[in-house]
């Protein structure tokens, strides 16, 4: 199949909101700087829901969704030398280059070598798209679109993993288990003896609670408004839960009443603005510390009185979890063959490429955490 156009199954999302519909793609081979895998695992994530909504200012369509998978390359273009057919990777929506002004501060994990054609929903060689259908063009997404049998990426988007690593499970390892586990770790650095709150007990919340504990958390509070997460999640290190629906009283001022004036550390998991500003001014003033997770939905803005951060809470932001991509998703598989981290605990449903669409409704179901695709 090398250099030539491959004709698979994938998922085609032709309009927002509107079922997704599995068709014949044809995939352009890979050109220089790129990897076409096959994609063998695919889970779905909140984003992808977020996306296909419309509410995502950067979504185009018609696209092919998805970007939590694992594969394996198929073929490879010109110049590329760290992959080659045969390898098992993931595929990361956040790119690595190492080259780049981003790469080298050595302050980020956000890389910008690729991220213009990404946010396009296209390649950066050409700014052309390798998907199409019946000559029609099929935009990418997140520079990964693993609801189909092949996808193209570019090679700075490539983790290369240990080959016995098990695929249909390391796959959550491309976004939302690295994303919540990173958010302690890297972002907010979480020091022993802390208290947590985590808003929204779904992957990322429940990584997130997962990371707490393992960095010493002597309080894990989640806060979620379906209180059937909370069996579930004192599994991943959940120490109390609190339903919002159970007060009167705003959240955040439950939360200072029941820390002694505040937490240390709070993550919104969840892409609710309110709930952003809740999680920042239940921290405790002069050193509290929130963590802006989740996805907001275009044209929604954050608000808080400044005089919140005046006195020392502190507001940041986290993408996969602060991980530099190429370098730390190997680290993360090798750190679950250890059995150093949970990854199969979060996939509570299995179904097939043709079932995506009930995958989907599955996602707005308290029982779903992760479900994955056998493609
Ligand atoms: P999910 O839908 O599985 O989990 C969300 C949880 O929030 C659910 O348990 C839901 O009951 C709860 N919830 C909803 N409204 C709430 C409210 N008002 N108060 C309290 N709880 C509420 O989603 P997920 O896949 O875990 O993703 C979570 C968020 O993180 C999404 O916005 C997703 O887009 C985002 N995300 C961001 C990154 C990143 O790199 N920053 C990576 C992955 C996911
Ligand atoms: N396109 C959206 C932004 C979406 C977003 O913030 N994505 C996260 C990853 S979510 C994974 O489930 C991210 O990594 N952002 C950094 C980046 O470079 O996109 C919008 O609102 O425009
Ligand atoms: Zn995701």
């Amino acid at each position: 199949t090398r250099g030539q156009v491959i004709t698979c199954k994938a998922a085609v999302a032709w309009e927002p909101n509107k079922p997704l519909v599995i068709e014949d793609v044809q995939v352009a081979p890979p050109q220089a700087g790129e990897v076409r895998i096959q994609i063998l695992y695919s889970a779905l994530c909140h984003t992808d829901a977020y996306t296909w909504s419309g509410k995502d200012p950067e979504g185009l369509f018609p696209c092919i969704l998805g970007h939590e998978a694992a594969g394996i390359v198929e073929s490879v273009g010109e110049g590329v030398t760290e992959v080659q057919p045969g390898d098992h990777v993931i595929p990361c929506y956040q790119a690595e280059c190492r080259e780049c002004k981003f790469c080298k501060s050595g302050k980020t994990n956000l890389c910008g070598k690729v991220r213009s054609a990404t946010g396009a929903g296209v390649m950066m060689a050409d700014r052309k798209s390798r998907f199409s259908v019946n000559g029609k063009s099929i935009y990418h997404f997140m520079g990964t679109s693993t609801f189909s049998q092949y996808t193209v990426v570019h090679d700075v988007s490539v983790a290369k993993i240990d080959p016995k690593a098990p695929l249909d499970k390391v796959c959550l390892l491309g976004c939302g288990v690295p994303t919540g586990l990173g958010a302690v770790w890297n972002t907010a650095k979480v020091e022993s003896g802390s208290i947590v709150a985590v808003f929204g007990l779904g992957t990322v919340g429940l990584a997130v609670a997962e990371g707490a504990k393992a960095a010493g958390a002597s309080r894990i509070i989640g806060i979620d408004i379906d209180s059937k997460k909370f069996d579930r999640a004192k599994d991943f290190g959940v120490t109390e839960f609190v339903n919002p629906k159970d007060h009167d009283k705003p959240i955040q001022q439950v939360l200072v009443d029941q820390t002694d004036g505040g937490v240390d550390y709070s993550f919104e998991c969840i892409g609710n603005v309110s709930v952003m500003r809740a999680a920042l001014e239940c921290c405790h003033k002069g050193w509290g510390t929130s963590v802006i997770v989740g996805v907001a939905a275009s044209g929604q803005e954050v608000c808080t009185r400044p005089f919140q951060l005046v006195t020392g809470r502190v507001w940041k932001g986290t993408a996969f979890g602060g991980f530099k991509s190429r370098s730390q998703v190997p680290w993360l598989v090798e750190k679950y063959m250890k059995k150093e981290i949970k990854v199969d605990e979060y996939i509570t449903h299995n179904l097939t490429l043709a079932e995506i669409n009930k995958a989907f409704d599955l996602m707005h179901e308290g029982g779903c955490l992760r479900c994955v695709l056998n493609m």
